[in-house]
């Protein structure tokens, strides 16, 4: 494949050099930067993932930040999830929709206080929807991307790596749970969330100047774990039922589709732009949905989308897909249509290597 050029465009990251430096082999792209997706190879780096600890430079996981007395206001406009039992130090996943109750993006929100709020997004470019909200409703709020860029530790040894350079208080962090830890003498916010399930923490790193100094911090206390520079797994992320953006779901898509109706309270989310079209749709329930695909065979890569078929006719479409070793076979997510969306209904995946069976799955394999 050919090169991508390098321009002011595509922005590096405080963590760029060590990324580097670690023999990174491929990057995608996301948020208009460069994002790992292989070090040593996908299956390499996922064992270590499951076994030891990573780190992973996740800047692309960019912030938008509310700030002002409407802040909270113009959150609850963005999504149908309740934010009203919310307190300052807690994350919440929140699908975000527009009018018609589309999703533009899955993003993690920390409320850092009633009236300073971060939307840690997916891959589309939100800032523009949330300024263009808050203009439009003459809102007393200032929205902005700051110069904030996720760490994230991520593997079974993390809390143990997190507690020698954090201190032990990092143990008592809960899941979608953030504090504020102090390093080299700057507070910065440490969450237990992340990308994968295998538990860990994501730093959110104000500023440049600390980045390769809490890299290496992180690398030289993780030796003897083994600890190595890491990114979002593939085959690790469809195991776990997480979700991506752009690849999974897209404008087209209510979250009901996406199988986040656990995350919505369309009914009381008073103010979500999107809450008359969702109530809607909550009400008659979706007529396809995301499900777990067991695909029987080798599959290839997956860059487009594949036609799932029952008994030679169209019933669905494959949105990622992948090997995993653990389980020794194909997993993967795909929109299943209503008639053929039940556990154990058999169906038949159209790669470009040729049909494979599947096999819709009752849950993740992890
Ligand atoms: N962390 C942060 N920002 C992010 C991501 C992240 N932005 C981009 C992307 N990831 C957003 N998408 C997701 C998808 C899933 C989860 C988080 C962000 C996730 N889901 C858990 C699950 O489904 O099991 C937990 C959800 C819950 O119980 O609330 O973690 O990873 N900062």
């Amino acid at each position: 494949m050919a090169m991508i050029s390098q321009s002011r465009r595509l922005r590096r990251t405080p963590f760029s050099d060590g990324v580097e430096a670690a023999g990174v082999k491929a990057y995608t792209i996301y948020n208009h930067m460069l994002l790992p997706t292989v070090f040593e190879s996908v299956e390499d780096d996922y064992h270590h993932l499951k076994n030891h600890v990573q780190i992973w430079d996740v800047s692309v996981e960019r912030q938008v930040e509310l700030r002002g007395p409407d802040a909270a206001r113009l959150m609850q406009m963005l999504t149908p999830r309740d934010l009203r039992g919310m307190t300052a130090g807690q994350c919440y996943y929140v699908p975000i929709v527009d009018e018609t109750g589309g999703m533009l993006n899955d993003p993690v929100a920390l409320k850092l206080s009633e009236d300073r709020w971060w939307i840690s997004i997916a891959d589309s470019d939100l800032l523009f929807w949330v300024k263009g909200l808050a203009y439009g409703y003459r809102l007393d709020v200032l929205v902005d991307e700051p110069d904030v860029s996720p760490l994230a530790v991520q593997g079974p040894q993390a809390e143990d790596l997190m507690a020698r350079v954090f201190g032990e208080a990092v143990r008592n962090v809960k899941f979608f749970r953030f504090g504020w830890f102090d390093f080299q003498g700057q507070s910065l916010v440490v969450a237990r969330s992340g990308y994968s399930k295998q538990g860990g923490y994501e730093i959110y790193v104000e500023g440049s100047a600390l980045g390769m100094p809490l890299w290496n911090t992180l690398m030289e206390a993780g030796a003897d774990l083994d600890v190595r520079a890491g990114c979002p797994n593939l085959i690790e992320r469809i195991e776990g039922g997480l979700l991506s953006y752009g690849n999974d779901m897209n404008r087209e898509n209510t979250p009901h589709e996406c199988g986040l109706g656990r995350f919505c309270s369309t009914q009381t989310a008073i103010g979500c732009v999107g809450r008359d079209a969702l109530l809607r749709v909550a009400k008659e329930g979706p007529t396809q949905q995301l499900r777990p695909i067991e695909i029987a065979g080798k599959v290839p890569a997956c860059d487009r989308v594949w036609p799932i078929l029952a008994n030679g006719k169209q019933v669905g479409r494959m949105t990622s897909a992948a090997n995993s070793p653990d389980f020794g076979t194909g997993v993967g997510i795909g929109m299943v249509k209503m008639t053929h969306w039940d556990p154990e209904t058999v169906l038949q995946v159209q790669t470009p290597d040729g049909p494979l069976d599947a096999i819709v799955r009752e849950n993740f394999w992890i």
